[in-house]
């Protein structure tokens, strides 16, 4: 078994692929990140133990990639990466070679988290208070690293209903002796104005070529409030969470999660649990990748360069 280390602090162990689908549909393992590393690691783990001929594998492992692609519709690191060791393995019938690249794949995954840090952190200045929304671990890794370099900075968690993410990434931020403040978030508002926000840091799921950035429900209130106060919205986002599909017209699904997450229910009332919303690209004023910081509207700009294998046989196949 693969163990993948993603930072000191976060685990993952690869498994099945389809138990790892499972993992990540009941949000066991979650993170746009987190979900894509796991997904590569168990298929690397399948095709390590696999027995039969190359032309069987292709066909089963593209059979595994399905049901991993199919665990969560928004995030589209998750296909991305599982259309990756897909090409991989079509373009390698070398199984020990093909090992070395999934885990190089997922050891460059590792490498752009902190190259994102290092780069992101140098728009944090000392004595900021920054907001973050929900628990994005490549939002928290800019925060992190501002800290590390000496900064006096402040930070207030959204709750993030209604699985409380918020939750763990101001637990994490006290960790860090980050001084930080845990609001509901429908206080985003009030708070922003009355602890001075300085800068909004949140992560992505995906990013569109339009610029526009799909990440937790509640992001593109946030960068509402931000733009009203002024406040810039940095978007901290490795390039695998761009969207190739989108290129071609394909438009993100928004999950619609168990209506039970919001609470159990009631006689006569309908519930909606849309799980992402979409923030458009005038409302974010960067976004950070591990090669750099751009404006929202180069998206495009680095599908082309990043993902020309993936458009390729998106466009072969119609
Ligand atoms: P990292 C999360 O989705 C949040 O929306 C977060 O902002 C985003 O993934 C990116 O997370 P969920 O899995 O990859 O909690 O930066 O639904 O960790």
């Amino acid at each position: 078994m693969v163990v993948l280390f993603l930072s000191s602090l976060h685990i993952i162990k690869s498994m099945d692929p389809a138990k790892t689908a499972k993992d990540i549909k009941s949000m066991k393992v979650r993170g746009a990140l987190k979900i894509a590393v796991a997904a590569a690691g168990s298929l690397g783990d399948y095709e390590k133990t696999y027995k039969g001929n190359q032309d069987k594998f292709l066909k089963d492992l593209e059979k595994k990639g399905e049901i991993l692609k199919k665990a969560r519709p928004s995030a589209v690191s998750l296909p991305n990466a599982v259309n990756y060791v897909l090409y991989l393995a079509e373009n390698t019938p070398d199984r020990n070679e093909l090992v070395g690249k999934i885990n190089e794949f997922i050891i460059e995954q590792k490498e752009a988290l902190k190259k994102i840090g290092k780069i992101g952190a140098k728009r944090i200045e000392d004595g900021d208070t920054i907001l973050t929304h929900c628990n994005s671990m490549t939002a928290l890794e800019i925060i992190k690293v501002a800290k590390e370099q000496g900064k006096k900075i402040r930070a207030v968690a959204t709750e993030t209903r209604p699985r409380h993410q918020g939750y763990i990434s101001a637990k994490f931020m006290a960790k860090y002796k980050i001084p930080v403040t845990l609001i509901i978030d429908s206080a985003v508002r009030l708070t922003m104005g009355k602890l001075d926000v300085d800068k909004v840091v949140v992560g992505a799921d995906t990013v569109c070529a339009n610029g526009a950035v799909i990440n937790k429900i509640g992001t593109s209130q946030v960068a509402l409030v931000a733009k009203e106060f002024n406040v810039p919205v940095i978007c901290a986002c490795e390039t695998i969470k761009f969207s190739p599909e989108t290129m071609l017209g394909e438009l993100i699904e928004i999950e619609d999660r168990d209506h039970r997450e919001i609470r159990s229910p009631m006689p006569g009332v309908k519930m909606l649990n849309p799980a992402f919303d979409i923030t458009p690209a005038e409302y974010v004023d960067v976004i950070v990748t591990e090669d750099g910081i751009i404006s929202p509207y180069m998206a495009y700009e680095v599908l082309r360069d990043k993902f020309s294998w993936e458009i390729k046989e998106l466009k072969q196949h119609g």
